[in-house]
């Protein structure tokens, strides 16, 4: 059965920074995860490209909207590339083939008596494209922007919200797991427990930017309703039907933690459809404590001149090792490039170079699967060791824990790096037994092979290149937690990944 993962669509009113480079990343990996555990699993990313901010910010540039958001959505394209990302799908909502499954989920709604005509007066966030309740507020300010509310009421479509609250609660509480990390699933428990919900505005008037509600042409449709659905939009595109939005993860920030926990699967119960398999919801990265945000230009680095200088296993493999997915972190280049040197330059490669120019020099890179009936309890010790850290890693991928992953991979890599240093099999030159060196390089070696390919979905250019040197094509692998010996064969020792000089 495939399966799917998105990031958000992103707005097209500016240039992409490291926050969406991290969606993109984190969706990523467990993209080739899953492909690399043998499951066929869609890649869907996209812009969002509607709504009054993008209008205005088109207009404030002089530009044509449609121009405005053509250059966007090419800027964003053209990123994931720089990041070893390889989306199936990017969807855009400006795309007709989107514009008119909205006019199909509006009218289907509107049938069924969830939306109707009415009146909305309340605080709006252009920035948020939502409005706020005065609790929600920080004084006037907008909780995520910091920068004042628009005082509007006007006429508005209006969804039915409540009337889905006491099923989506039962959803929730049947299915404990669906949102990772799990204190977002008990924050939504308690929204749903408190009491009637709000009915929700879908619409918006006077704003020519978006999608018209079929048969009132002065309204356009709620930018989050036009969002939210490109998912289902970009899952026909695959040719799979729309109910496989079951089998769908969606990676989201935690400031669209409500669109997507709340209205979406309240959308998805009205029109009969099932809720998604999983929300993986992350923290924000922040300069200097400041939320990386269009908004905020201080904050704005391009994610493209992390991954030149990290390149972009490094960048990837930073991202995910330095906090855990749901947490804020400040971006510090020098604190990122030190995790890639210690990790992946000194623990992983160096280890790699040592080793094989060991087999390379003494064994013509040739180890026979005969050494593993002559292992010493060392190597044996090792093994299982390494084994069960092995599964524990899998595990957590499979729970979406990434930087757990991270760290017990790390783990790993010291209990080998320690293994070699005590074994010196370097020693070799001066007599040392060549079934001692034989046995620590055939044990090395084959655990090297596995956990170099357990990083493949965050490191893989890097993973690709060690693989190859031992004679193995990774798009022919597939992941599994066991550690299996067989004969090694190492065509090459290269420096697989360079330390990195960080230039303050
Ligand atoms: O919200 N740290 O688009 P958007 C980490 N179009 N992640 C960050 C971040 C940061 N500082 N800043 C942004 C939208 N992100 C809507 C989504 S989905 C149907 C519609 C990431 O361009 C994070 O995933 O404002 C956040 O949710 C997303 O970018 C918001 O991007």
């Amino acid at each position: 059965m495939t399966s799917f993962v998105t990031t958000p669509i992103f707005y097209a009113n500016g240039d992409p920074h490291l926050g969406h480079a991290y969606s993109g990343i984190i969706a990523d990996i467990f993209h080739r995860f899953r492909q690399l555990s043998g499951q066929q699993n869609i890649f869907i990313t996209g812009t969002d490209e509607h709504g009054l901010k993008i209008a205005s910010t088109a207009q404030s540039a002089g530009t044509d909207a449609t121009e405005f958001v053509d250059t966007k959505a090419a800027v964003f394209s053209g990123l994931w590339p720089e990041l070893d990302i390889h989306p199936d799908i990017f969807i855009r909502t400006t795309q007709q083939e989107h514009k008119d499954h909205i006019s199909a989920v509006w009218q289907q709604l509107f049938e069924n008596n969830d939306i109707y005509l009415g009146k909305y007066s309340g605080q709006y966030c252009v920035a948020c494209e939502q409005f706020y309740s005065p609790r929600e507020l920080e004084g006037n300010l907008c909780p995520v922007h910091k920068r004042e509310v628009d005082t509007v009421e006007e006429e508005t479509y209006l969804f039915r919200l409540e009337k889905y609250r006491q099923r989506l609660l039962e959803y929730y509480l049947t299915h404990p797991n669906l949102i990772t990390p799990k204190h977002f699933q008990d924050s939504i428990v308690s929204l749903l427990q408190e009491g009637p919900l709000e009915d929700l505005s879908v619409s918006r008037i006077n704003n020519a930017w978006g999608i018209k509600v079929p048969n009132n042409n002065e309204h356009t449709v709620y930018v989050w309703i036009d969002a939210l659905f490109s998912y289902i939009t970009a899952i026909k595109q695959t040719g799979n039907a729309n109910q496989s939005i079951s089998q769908t993860v969606h990676v989201l920030g935690k400031d669209i933690f409500k669109f997507h926990a709340l209205y979406w699967p309240a959308f998805l119960l009205a029109l009969d459809l099932p809720l998604p398999e999983k929300l993986v919801v992350h923290g924000w990265w922040t300069i200097n404590g400041l939320k990386i945000s269009k908004s905020n230009p201080e904050t704005t680095i391009n994610p493209n001149t992390f991954s030149h200088l990290l390149s972009s296993d490094g960048l990837r493999y930073a991202l995910v090792r330095q906090k855990p997915l749901f947490r804020d972190g400040n971006v510090a280049s020098e604190e990122l490039t030190e995790v890639v040197n210690a990790d992946l330059a000194n623990n992983l490669a160096n280890l790699v170079k040592r080793n094989n120019t060991l087999v390379l020099k003494y064994f013509d890179g040739q180890l026979e699967e005969a050494i593993k009936h002559s292992l010493d309890d060392d190597c044996e010790q090792l093994l299982a060791s390494c084994q069960q850290e092995l599964e524990r890693a899998i595990h957590c991928y499979k729970e979406y824990d990434l930087y757990q992953a991270t760290l017990i991979l790390k783990q790993i890599l010291d209990l080998l790096n320690t293994f070699f240093h005590q074994r010196k099999p370097w020693l070799i030159s001066k007599g040392q037994d060549s079934q001692h060196v034989k046995n620590t390089c055939f044990v090395v070696s084959n655990i090297l092979r596995q956990v170099v390919l357990s990083y493949a979905p965050i490191t893989p250019k890097l993973s690709g290149s060690v693989l190859a040197e031992f004679g193995i094509d990774i798009s022919k692998c597939l992941l599994r937690s066991s550690i299996e010996l067989s004969a090694i064969n190492i065509s090459q020792a290269n420096s697989h990944f360079a330390r990195i000089h960080h230039n303050k």
